[in-house]
Parts: C-alpha cells; structure tokens; sequence
C-alpha cells in the first residue's frame, strides 16, 4: 500500500496541468518579406476611419502610390496569396506594377464596409441633392489621400488610381474635385448610369440577376450569405415567382432599403440622372488624365466607361486628358488573363499586353520622378473580327455627322433579308413581320438550364451562340448573304425599329450579329457561330421619355430608336450579318407584362399578357441598324 501510495504522487507530479494553447501572442515571423503590409484606420473630415491597407516594397523610397477603394474586402484584395513576394500577394492586374518594386500599393474599404466605419450608402451620390451629409467618395478619396501625403514617408507625394466597376466607380468619384497628389486615373468598367446601361436596368429593363448583387451588398457589413434558390433552374423559379417584386418578396428582400430604392425609381428620376458620372464629369473639363478602360462584352457595365469617354473628350481640347481603351473583354477581364472569350482566340494574352504595354507606361509617366512619356494612343480598341488592336486618334471613326465615316443604314427585309439598299414602299399593306410574344414562355438570354450563381457561364453570356434563338416563333431574324468584302464598323450601332404591338407596353431586344461562315477548318466548332457584336433591350414606355413612361397605342407602328454597344468588328468576306428581334430576354431581365401597369417591377399575374409583335420594313416604316461602317 506504502508502494501504491508513493506510485500515485510521482504519477501527479508528472502530469502537467491543463493549459489553453491558443494564447494569442503569436505574431508569424515574417521570414525574408519583399514588403511591408501596414493595416491602418484612416480619420476622414466626419471623424469616420476607414481600414486601409498599405503595402510597402521593403527599403522602398520615393516612391508612388496606386489606391483602388473597394466594397469588397481590402484585407482580401491586398492578399491574392499569403506570400512573402509583393507580386504573388497582389491582385494578377497588379503583376506589372509591383514586378520591379517600384509602386507602393493601397487598397481602402469604403464607408460602412468590412474594416470601415460609418453608414454603407450603394453607391453613394456626391454631395448634393442627392447626399446631404458632408461626405462622398469623392471626400473620402481626397482625406485618404491627404493622410497617405503626410503618413506614408515612402511616398514621391504622387497618387494614381484604378480599379474596375464598383472600385471603377470611386476611381471616378475622385475625380470630381481631385486632391493635387492625384495625378492619373484609369476607371475599369465603371459604373456610371446604373439605369440607362449599368448593372441595374438597360434602357429602363431591369436585371434581375442584381438581386443577388444587392443581398450580399446590403445584408451585412462584411461578407454576407449566399442567396440560395428553391431549383436548379433560375428561369423557372423566377417565372414562378412572376413580377421581380413579387420575386422580391418571396425571397424576403423586400424590406431592404436598396430594393425600395429601386421600386421608387423604376423609371429615369432624377435619383438616376442626377447621380449619373457622365453627366457630373461633362461639366468641367478633367484636371488629372484619364484612361477609361472597358471590355467590348461587358456584362455588367456596358455603358459607363464608353459614355465617360465621350462626355469628357469635347473638353479636352488639349488631347492629354481622357483616353479610351475598349479590349475584347467580358467585365474586369482587363485584370486577368485575355487571350480569349468563350471560344473566340485573340493574338496572345489581350489584357496583359495592355497592362504592361499601354497602361504601366501610362501610369509611369504621371506617377515616377523622371519617367519617360508614354507612346499612348488617344484610343486603343481591339477589332474583335480582324483580331488585333487598333490606334486611333479620334473615336468613333463612323456616326451620323462629322465623323471620318458616316453610318449607313442596314435594312430589314422581307423574306429574312438584310440588306444596305433601302426597301421601296410597299404596295397595298404595309410590309411587316409578326410575332406572338407570350410572357409564360420568354425567350431565355442563354440556354437553360439558367443558373445565376454559375460565374464563368455569366462571364461568357454575351458571347452565346445565337443560334439557339434564332428559330424560335418568337424571334425574328434577318441575315444579309454572304459578304464578298469586308464590312468594318467603329462606333454605336443605333437601333432604329418600326414596330407594332397588340399589347399596351412592350419590351424590345435587337442583336447585331456576326454569322460565321458554315465552315471554319481551324476552328469546327465555330461553322455557322452566330456572335453577337452588339445587343440591347429596350422597354417600349419610354420610347417618348425616360423620366414619363406611357402606355404604348395598341396595333400602331411606332419608332423605337435606341443606342446597341459600341462595336470595333470588322465582318470579315464569307460572314453574314445577322439582325434578331425579340420581346423578352428572361430571366436577366423581367418580363415585360405586355399590359400597361405603373410600375413593372410590382406587376400581378393579371398582368401579364401575350402579344402580337409587328415589325415594319417598308417605305417610310422601314427598320434599320444604323451602323457605323468605315469607308475606307
Ligand atoms: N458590376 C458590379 C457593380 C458595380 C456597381 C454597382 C453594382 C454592381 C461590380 O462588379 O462591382
């Protein structure tokens, strides 16, 4: 027993007690770093602190700044890897820039977002009628700026900004009354008129693939849930669920403050036009230069970078201030890889090229003590047919007056034709195509299965293969015969549809479309490949006023006169042209209910009504394309 006794102590005096082993004094040795990662709070003029993170190439001096300001998480967007080289923790657009350690680089949560203080306002007007408080992005860049000035002791004092679509859009804010150490700006993709042609409605058609947008947005400060759907297919839940309110509702996203907003301004109220950039920035002329950057199938911000450019050109009458760059790119592509589209090849890695060739020469010469001036083109655009980029001096090269080229009017035609000789009247009944366009079965803008969440079918959608609609009952299309030469285009298609409908309201979708030829030997599966070059919808109640919507007169040729996106496509010899003409593009956009209510977005079932869709190509109601074409 004596012997059991002494056993137990020494065994007690072995056993060490119970201590936690997260103690949380680690701090990772940061063995043979390239950099300096600094996280800091950042006081704006309202005593808001926004989390900033500055990374700083270790040893660094005299060096510029390149800030992008975000909604998406800057911790995250400073850290591709958990790597101690620069380049590999830097987003792959960054790759050029910090390859040689030669740019210090910052990255800020906006107001109300993820480390930031403050209230998250989507997309928060500029001061004015629309923001009463004393802040916007464009104060909040300018007080980040001013605290890098004195804080950051690595710094030449020089800034330059950039980042794509949301980050594009406070690339511009910054704009608006830049601070002086702001030197060179390039908005990728920027959102800028978020009704006319930005994420949130084109010409008035609201996209409802932002519900998804706008929930992770405003749900929560930083990352929020995924937004789960009852089916596979997003066409057959959203057509179940009727209206995007009624959608809305289901979903219990009807209570949240952004889809008031939206419900409030279907239409183009001045909540719209007077927060739209490009408006803002045709006022005055730019004080800092400008690269406005999109990609030529931009998903998501067709319009902004385009009609940036073009609002802001007129006044630079010293050719130094406001560039464009248009790539064969969906959404942001600029900052990743670029040698293709879907199935379409470019020469080498498109996006790449630019960054290096084009916009890192840019930035140096604004932004590094003694750098060369950079050989930038006033426009850089891919030619998405003849496949190579093209520099130009002026854009467009082809519009309605006083451009190089003037438009040519592409005809609808009987029999499915396509034609540039204009159509003699027609004898006894006006000449027209008809269709029946039922809101039960809309024509979907890819082929279903639809699914939202699915990332790279989004990417690629506007380079679907056509001919999946092109014999529907209620698509009309027309092609040209074959090209005997080719047929280039440099500028904005612009729709110009005669058209009639049984209903009171009506929407209206017009592509403009390369047929490839039926044999591509190096390419099988392109034979017959219907690519879209340009392809918009319009809701017919603003075809008077954007800001009034109407009833449309029943069974009454109207003209619907609406922009497609800007195009540089050469359709090359043994190609068609191809126009298509349909009434609803389902689920990205909600279904027109085809009856005249106040307001789409609530529309009820009772709504919702087939029509019988005329389109006119005859004498004085014939419908056109008015396209772009250079002559040579
Ligand atoms: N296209 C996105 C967006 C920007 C602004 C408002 C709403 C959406 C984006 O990619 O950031």
């Amino acid at each position: 027993a004596v012997a059991t006794i002494a056993l137990a102590a020494q065994a007690t005096a072995q056993i060490p007690a119970l201590t936690p082993d997260i103690d949380g004094k680690y701090v990772a040795a940061k063995v043979g770093y390239g950099y300096d990662k600094r996280v800091v709070m950042i006081p704006m003029r309202d005593g808001t602190k926004l989390y900033t993170v500055i990374v700083i190439p270790k040893g660094g001096k005299s060096l510029p700044i390149i800030m992008t300001r975000t909604p998406y998480n800057a911790a995250k967007r400073a850290t591709r890897n958990e790597s101690p080289r620069m380049i590999s923790t830097l987003p792959q657009g960054d790759e050029p820039f910090v390859a040689d350690g030669g740019y210090i680089r910052v990255f800020q949560d906006v107001r109300g977002k993820y480390g930031s203080e403050g209230d998250y306002v989507m997309t928060r007007p500029l001061k004015g009628p629309l923001n009463s408080s004393e802040v916007d992005h464009s104060t909040d860049a300018y007080d980040t700026i001013d605290w890098l000035m004195k804080n950051v002791p690595e710094t030449n004092g020089k800034v330059g900004m950039m980042g794509s679509s949301y980050e594009g859009f406070t690339v511009v804010m910054a704009l608006a009354n830049p601070h002086p150490a702001l030197k060179v700006a390039a908005p990728m993709s920027p959102m800028i008129d978020g009704w006319m042609g930005d994420d949130w409605f084109h010409h008035g058609a609201f996209r409802q693939i932002n519900f998804d947008f706008f929930a992770s947005q405003t749900t929560a400060r930083g990352a929020a849930d995924d937004v789960t759907r009852p089916g596979y297919d997003d066409y057959e839940t959203f057509r179940r669920a009727g209206s995007a309110g009624d959608y809305a509702k289901l979903n219990g996203l009807d209570g949240l403050p952004w889809w008031k907003k939206l419900v409030e301004n279907t239409a183009y109220t001045p909540f719209w036009s007077e927060q739209a950039l490009d408006k803002t920035m045709a006022k005055t002329p730019l004080k800092v230069p400008v690269m406005w950057i999109q990609g030529l199938w931009d998903q998501e911000d067709m319009w902004g970078g385009v009609h940036a450019y073009a609002a802001t050109e007129p006044k630079d009458v010293a050719n130094d201030k406001s560039f464009l760059v248009l790539g064969p790119w969906r959404h942001s592509q600029v900052n990743y890889d670029g040698y293709n589209l879907g199935p379409f090849k470019w020469e080498g890695d498109t996006a790449l090229q630019f960054r290096r060739d084009t916009l890192k020469p840019f930035f140096d010469q604004y932004l590094k003590d003694g750098a060369p001036k950079a050989d930038t083109p006033p426009v850089l655009i891919y030619n998405t047919g003849a496949n190579h980029w093209d520099r130009f001096k002026t854009w467009p090269l082809a519009c309605e007056s006083n451009c190089q080229s003037t438009s040519k009017p592409l005809y609808l035609a009987a029999g499915g034709g396509l034609s540039f000789t204009a159509p003699a009247a027609a004898k006894g009944a006006a000449a027209f195509d008809e269709y029946v366009s039922d809101p039960a079965k809309p024509v979907p803008y890819v082929p279903r299965p639809v699914r939202f969440a699915d990332g790279d079918r989004w990417k690629t959608w506007l380079v679907t293969d056509q001919r999946a609609f092109a014999d529907r009952t209620d698509v009309l299309t027309y092609t040209t015969e074959p090209l005997d030469k080719p047929v280039t285009i440099a500028g904005v298609p612009k729709v110009n549809l005669i058209a009639s409908t049984s209903g009171s309201d009506s929407d209206w979708v017009v592509k403009l479309i390369d047929v490839y030829p039926d044999e591509v030997p190096s390419q099988p599966e392109l034979g017959g490949y219907q690519l879209a070059v340009g392809m918009d919808i319009f809701r017919g109640r603003y075809r008077e006023s954007f800001s009034d919507p109407k009833a449309i007169k029943p069974n009454t040729p109207l003209k619907y006169q609406f922009i497609l996106p800007t195009a540089n496509h050469t359709f090359l010899p043994g190609h068609r042209i191809m126009v298509q003409v349909q009434s609803s593009w389902f689920p990205l956009y909600d279904r027109n209910p085809q009856t005249f209510t106040p307001n789409i977005l609530l529309a009820k079932p009772a709504d919702y009504v087939k029509a019988t869709q005329r389109v006119f190509r005859a004498g004085d109601t014939a419908s056109f394309i008015e396209l772009p074409v250079v002559e040579k």
